[in-house]
């Protein structure tokens, strides 16, 4: 037998994501989420290879120290992208070939295929063996598209290779999402196509997930048309009847609401927390970026919000600021709709363009990307930084406005009410309190880094 080829996968850090700036902090395992994608490859890879996986946001390891690999592949989204590239460059003075792949080198290939010996674009379950066959026999090709995986073809992730330091377990039950709203990247990766894993295979997955706590990372858990719910039942069906004893969140769009079956089957099987897009509170805010989905209907949020809640469902809302639609007053207007509709917590961005959506041409157009000396410049595409000059707010004015938000919706007695109703509904008020102070954690670790960002932009 030939001896084993070693594959050193790593997961890139970014030093100024505010969930893992805490190195210290005991709830870190909570903050810090695995990266699948790496966990995916994994499984593709055929025994042969020797493969270990470095996730940097458990802190980087002194690489020269490592055995020296045969392979090194790298993932990363836009905001880990510059620090890709370092770990990228001290492998190839080594020697060591790398090949990166993930939603940033899809969408910035001529980029990374400057820093980088080849490039895996699209989803990678149709060429990764061929990837590792070239590498192996050392004729690495500079370019690799994967385009749309069948989902009978995604391997179970070897949850087995990234044990210990996390809180949650990850798992991927579909891809795509037919909405295609502006600013988000998935439908121009995954496609507006919706494909579902066959539930066999995610109960079976499920099952071999050590943790018991567990992100499922789908964009859109439930979908959008009626055939999809009806799958979306039955696969909470299923993983209920295996009784798997995980409890879970993921992400939804807000007709998850509108099906009383599906609430109760989704709680049956695990589910005790939703994140949602409400992104803007206002009509003009949803259509401008694309989100007509949340008017349908003439729906009232907060009926909604209540009837996910009373499933034992925690709902986080997400919401956008620097739309071409907001004006001042628009953050405290945000936090005030995210308190009206009854939020147990309130996840909210500046408006960033992201490579590869329609926002990112439209501003590039329009010459509104601030922040561009790239890759150095990706690092602050983590959401939480103003990245582009905004339409009717000066850098000051959505600065204030994010700030105003956070204020108002993560202010003490806020966050005491919150729990208090959650104690009182017998609704986890413990997990309600961590995760509104952690949230406010954040925002005031955020704070000091727009005071960096202002001076950075000559602004006082
Ligand atoms: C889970 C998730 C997270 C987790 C991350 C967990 C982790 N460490 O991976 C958390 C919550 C921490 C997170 C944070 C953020 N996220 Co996020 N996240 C996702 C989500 C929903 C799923 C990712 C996932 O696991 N997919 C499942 C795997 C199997 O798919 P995959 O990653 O695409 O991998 C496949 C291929 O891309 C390819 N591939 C990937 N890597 C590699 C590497 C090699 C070598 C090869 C060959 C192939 C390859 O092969 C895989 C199998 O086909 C995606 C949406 C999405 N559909 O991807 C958004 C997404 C990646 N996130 C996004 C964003 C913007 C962020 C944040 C910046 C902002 C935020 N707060 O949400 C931060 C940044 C974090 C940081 N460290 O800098 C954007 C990224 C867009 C972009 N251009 O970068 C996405 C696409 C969502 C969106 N709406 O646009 N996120
Ligand atoms: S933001 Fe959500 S609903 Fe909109 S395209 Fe992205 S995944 Fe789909």
């Amino acid at each position: 037998m030939s001896p084993a080829m070693r594959l050193t996968l790593i997961n890139p850090s970014n030093a100024l994501f505010s969930s893992i700036k805490d190195q210290a902090s005991r709830w870190k395992r909570y903050r810090v989420w695995k990266p699948l994608s790496l966990m995916v490859l994994a499984g593709l890879t055929p025994p042969e290879w020797e493969i270990s996986i470095v996730d940097e946001n458990l802190g980087a390891p002194d690489y020269p120290a490592l055995p020296r690999p045969d392979l090194v592949g790298i993932t990363a989204f836009t905001s880990q992208a510059n620090r890709a590239y370092e770990v990228a460059a001290h492998f190839r003075r080594l020697g060591v070939p790398v090949v990166m792949g993930g939603i940033h080198a899809t969408m910035c290939l001529e980029e990374a295929m400057a820093r980088v010996d080849a490039v895996v674009t699209g989803e990678a379950e149709s060429v990764w063996r061929q990837v590792l066959e070239d590498a192996r026999h050392g004729c690495l090709k500079r370019r690799y598209h994967g385009g749309r995986a069948e989902m009978s073809g995604v391997p179970f992730a070897r949850h087995d290779l990234l044990v210990g330091g996390y809180a949650f377990g990850a798992i991927q039950t579909t891809r795509g999402c037919p909405l295609n709203c502006s600013f988000c990247s998935v439908t121009a990766f995954n496609g507006a196509h919706y494909r579902q894993r066959p539930i066999a295979d995610v109960v079976r997955e499920f099952q071999s997930i050590p943790e018991n706590r567990v992100l499922v990372v789908d964009d859109n858990l439930i979908g959008t048309r009626p055939e999809h719910i009806a799958r979306a039942k039955d696969m909470f069906r299923a993983m209920a009847e295996a009784d798997l004893r995980k409890q879970w969140m993921a992400q939804a769009t807000i007709n998850f609401a509108d099906d009383e079956e599906l609430l109760a089957l989704a709680g049956k099987a695990g589910c005790r927390g939703v994140f949602i897009g409400f992104e803007s509170p206002t009509p003009e805010g949803l259509l401008e970026c694309g989100k007509r989905f949340n008017l349908l209907r003439g729906r009232e949020f907060r009926a909604s919000v209540r009837r996910i809640q009373r499933h034992g469902i925690l709902v986080v809302g997400s919401f956008i600021i620097g739309l071409d639609s907001d004006e001042r007053g628009i953050g405290k207007r945000t936090a005030e709709a995210a308190n009206q509709y009854g939020l147990d917590f309130l996840n909210v961005g500046f408006l960033t363009p992201l490579p590869g959506t329609r926002l990112w041409n439209k501003m590039k157009s329009e010459g509104r990307i601030a922040l561009d000396r790239f890759p150095e410049d990706w690092q602050h595409y983590t959401l939480t930084f103003p990245v582009a000059r905004y339409k009717h707010l000066s850098l000051n004015d959505v600065i204030e406005e994010m700030i105003a938000c956070n204020q108002h919706f993560y202010s003490m007695p806020r966050i005491l009410r919150r729990t208090w109703r959650n104690l009182w509904r017998g609704r986890r008020p413990l997990i309600t309190l961590v995760g509104n102070l952690s949230y406010r954690r954040n925002f005031l670790v955020d704070c000091t880094a727009y005071v960096d960002l202002k001076r950075q932009r000559g602004q006082p």
